[in-house]
């Protein structure tokens, strides 16, 4: 089986039954000019997870993998909100609220939406979410198990809230992990670097960490034919 060098060991995966999950790769996240920004954090930490992401994107796409995309937010009317998110904060302009690029966090408006260079493909499947996790009030599990996925690499935004959120949740499911630590970011430096070494502590206890050159690297050796194959 194709193998990733990763921590804390290899991560084995057969790539028929591997999903990548790209994690609320939004702009009101990630993109200046966004929520995230107007909140005063520096976006630039997130945008760079882009491009690492957007390679691994096309790499698997062209290996034929599953893809998933997710997107954090809510119904127009705010139902599917819980009154305690709503409040949390004690926000000026926050979920709801007419923000730099639409409603906050609201279906629909071009914030909520994923950024330019990650903009999902007919095929891949875009789970909108109302919490943090991804398996939270969604069908995501119903569609990984109807496809005999049992392994996701991890791609996303952020780091310690909806990336972690959605491991810990993928892991009591029975799916094995794998975060690429470059495709994977935070607003802030320490939590980014804590929230990987998490992950993958105590033997991997929630995962496996490794990056988009490593996987990058595996995908395409599991391409390529095996020695043993040639002139058969
Ligand atoms: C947050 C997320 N941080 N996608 N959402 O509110 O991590």
């Amino acid at each position: 089986m194709p193998s990733v060098a990763a921590e804390p060991y290899e991560f084995e995966f057969d790539p028929r039954t591997t999903a990548l999950l790209v994690i609320d790769m939004q702009r009101d996240f990630v993109d200046p000019g966004g929520f995230g920004e107007a909140l005063g954090n520096d976006v630039s930490l997130l945008r760079k997870a882009v491009p690492p992401t957007k390679r691994v994107l096309d790499a698997c796409r062209a290996a034929g993998l599953f893809i998933v995309h997710t997107r954090e937010g809510h119904r127009p009317d705010l139902s599917d909100c819980p009154p305690a998110k709503l409040a949390r904060g004690r926000l000026s302009c926050g979920i709801g609220d007419n923000g730099p690029m639409g409603r906050i966090l609201v279906r629909g408006e071009y914030g909520h939406d994923f950024v330019d260079e990650l903009q999902p493909r007919p095929g891949e499947p875009v789970v909108d979410k109302p919490g943090k996790g991804s398996f939270y009030a969604t069908d995501l599990d119903t569609i990984l198990k109807n496809r005999g996925i049992k392994q996701l690499v991890v791609c996303g935004v952020t780091t310690e809230v909806c990336v972690h959120t959605t491991v810990r949740e993928a892991n009591d499911r029975g799916y094995d992990c794998l975060v690429l630590e470059d495709c994977v970011a935070s607003y802030f430096p320490e939590f980014q670097e804590v929230g990987l070494k998490m992950i993958k502590a105590q033997g991997g206890i929630f995962g496996w960490v490794s990056d988009s050159s490593r996987f990058l690297a595996a995908l395409q050796d599991a391409a390529s034919p095996q020695p043993s194959a040639i002139g058969r």
